[in-house]
């Protein structure tokens, strides 16, 4: 035969109903504090070696720009010594490097390029 356990439904704390408990919840409001993502940008090196020409093709490539845009940038590095192909999320700048220095090392040209956090 089945035992019946006595059940007692839970009670209010203290007081009567409609008198406040005195207990009390607390919403706190607070401020976010979640901060994008660092980004990193993919830096091309210059050298004296590499053809100007495969440089472009190589922004056009892996960088998507068209050949007016990767001219100028394959100019800016060779007058300044380095420039900015593009801006990503690390993973993804990673991959641009090595797609670069790949590319670069099948041709046998000794194009660098690095990624960096964005400041
Ligand atoms: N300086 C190279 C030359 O005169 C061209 C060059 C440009 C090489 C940009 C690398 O990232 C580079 N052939």
């Amino acid at each position: 035969m089945a035992t019946k356990i006595p059940f007692k439904p839970p009670q209010p704390s203290a007081g009567q109903p409609g008198q406040d408990s005195g207990e009390s919840v607390v919403l706190e409001r607070r401020t976010q504090k979640v901060q994008p993502p660092q980004m990193y940008q993919v830096v091309m090196l210059n050298d004296d070696y590499t053809p100007m020409e495969f440089v472009v093709v190589v922004i056009q490539e892996f960088f998507n720009k068209d050949l007016e845009t990767a001219t100028q940038i394959m100019l800016k590095i060779h007058l300044d010594g380095k420039g900015v192909c593009g801006v990503y999320s690390k993973d993804v700048a990673a991959t641009k490097v090595d797609q670069v220095l790949e590319a670069a090392h099948k041709a046998g040209h000794p194009l660098q390029c690095v990624a960096e956090p964005v400041e």
